[in-house]
């Protein structure tokens, strides 16, 4: 994934933790990067191993601090250089999430590294609505919903989210339940 992902866990932790938590997490990782560069490709598998240790060190699941993280991603980028890509991308949480796939294509245009996930809302109702969400990569269910949760705080939109179907259980791909607050 491109470093902007490590740098966004990078800067959550020292937000929230400070450096030295960071700098134990690193260890724990056994990564030695000390700046990862936003705009260069890091394997997943970096990710990943942050995401282990930073659930030793912090004492959560690991699904609880990509959840943490997906939250704090939708804020972080569009303080990061994103932010007309994201109010391009809709005034409303459904709207916002009926645009993802516009937004992936528009990011990948300039960074063909960009291996996008893919968003389709079905069952769209005034306050609900089904999101399927399709990737190549494994277990980031977890990030799926805290990132419709930081949507939710974009908009000022009370949101509610449950997983109706699971990868992990077989399915062919994830599904969520959307709950909000009519528009
Ligand atoms: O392949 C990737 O590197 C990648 C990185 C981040 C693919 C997608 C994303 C964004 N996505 C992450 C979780 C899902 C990953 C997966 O299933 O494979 C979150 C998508 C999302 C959902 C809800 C609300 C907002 C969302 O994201 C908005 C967004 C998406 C992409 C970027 C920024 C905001 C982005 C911008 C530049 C990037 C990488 C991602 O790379 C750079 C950065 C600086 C210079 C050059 C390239």
């Amino acid at each position: 994934m491109y470093g902007l992902v490590n740098k966004g866990i990078h800067d959550m932790v020292c937000s929230r933790f400070g450096e030295n938590i960071w700098q134990q997490i690193k260890q724990k990782a056994e990564v030695d990067t000390d700046v990862f560069l936003s705009m260069e490709g890091y394997p997943d598998d970096i990710t990943h191993r942050l995401v282990k240790a930073a659930s030793v060190v912090l004492n959560l699941s690991p699904a609880e601090i990509m959840e943490a993280f997906g939250e704090f991603w939708v804020q972080y980028t569009a303080e990061e250089g994103y932010g007309e890509m994201m109010d391009m991308s809709g005034d409303t949480l459904p709207e916002f999430l009926d645009n993802l796939d516009n937004l992936h294509t528009r990011v990948g245009i300039s960074f063909p590294k960009l291996q996008p996930p893919s968003f389709e809302c079905t069952d769209v109702e005034e306050d609900s609505l089904s999101l399927h969400y399709q990737s190549d990569r494994e277990g980031l269910a977890p990030m799926v919903i805290g990132l419709v949760k930081g949507l939710g705080n974009r908009f000022d939109t009370e949101v509610e989210i449950t997983q109706t179907q699971s990868k992990n259980d077989g399915a062919e791909h994830d599904e969520f339940l959307v709950k909000h607050k009519p528009h």
